[in-house]
């Protein structure tokens, strides 16, 4: 009988917080599943039907900051999360810009309103996308800013920092507008490829970009 996954990822397929999942899971060498389940499904546990949940060493957790940072500290000695107290903070500050700012931003300006058009075949949301644009070109503005004059999210490499921000952009990069935006921004376009020749971003690409 084959052995069970290590990691049981309780959340839909194609999700920007299920592969920060996978890519902390394939960076900890942890063997994962993702279990499909929509976030709004009286299956997914969430209690505030997002997704996903995870089942690991017994546990069920949510929320993906507390997910990731217990999966690196527990299964990849903390190898993500600088040691120095102040790269710390700048890593988690980085989560935490994604997390709140970003994220939203982008899902609703531009990443959902391509979704609906491209997968569910609702006419695309041109108001809600002409809305966002102006913000969202500030928001590539400023990362190009920070990425110009530091040349990375912090000074330790590959962080958890990456993890989060990598799919929240590269989704964001899968629209026109995105993807022209992102075009104009060197250091970012340069960060993303280099993110995309690790193994664990590769094992993780969602199957639009196959
Ligand atoms: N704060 C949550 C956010 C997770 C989240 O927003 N997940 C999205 C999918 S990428 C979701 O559940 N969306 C469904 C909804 O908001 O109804 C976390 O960090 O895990």
């Amino acid at each position: 009988m084959p052995e069970a996954a290590q990691v049981r990822i309780v959340g839909t397929v194609v999700s920007t917080y299920t592969r920060i999942v996978e890519i902390t899971c394939e960076e900890a060498g942890l063997t994962h599943e993702i279990i499909p389940t929509p976030a709004n499904s009286p299956q997914n546990r969430h209690p505030f039907g997002k997704v996903p949940v995870v089942e690991v060493d017994g546990l069920e957790l949510i929320e993906s900051g507390a997910i990731a940072h217990y999966l690196d500290s527990t299964h990849n000695a903390a190898a993500l999360q600088p040691r120095e107290p102040a790269s710390r903070a700048t890593a988690d500050t980085w989560i935490a810009i994604g997390n709140n700012y970003l994220f939203l931003l982008f899902e609703r300006g531009l990443v959902m309103p391509y979704v609906m058009h491209r997968h569910g075949g609702f006419p695309l949301d041109v108001q809600s996308i002409n809305r966002a644009l102006p913000d969202i070109g500030r928001a590539l503005g400023f990362l190009e800013a920070e990425l110009q004059r530091d040349g990375a999210w912090t000074a330790c490499g590959f962080t958890l920092a990456d993890v989060f921000l990598y799919p929240i952009i590269r989704s964001l990069q899968m629209t026109p507008q995105g993807a022209a935006g992102i075009a104009q921004c060197d250091a970012l376009a340069a960060w993303l490829t280099l993110c995309e020749k690790r193994p664990s971003i590769r094992a993780s690409r969602w199957e639009s970009e196959k």
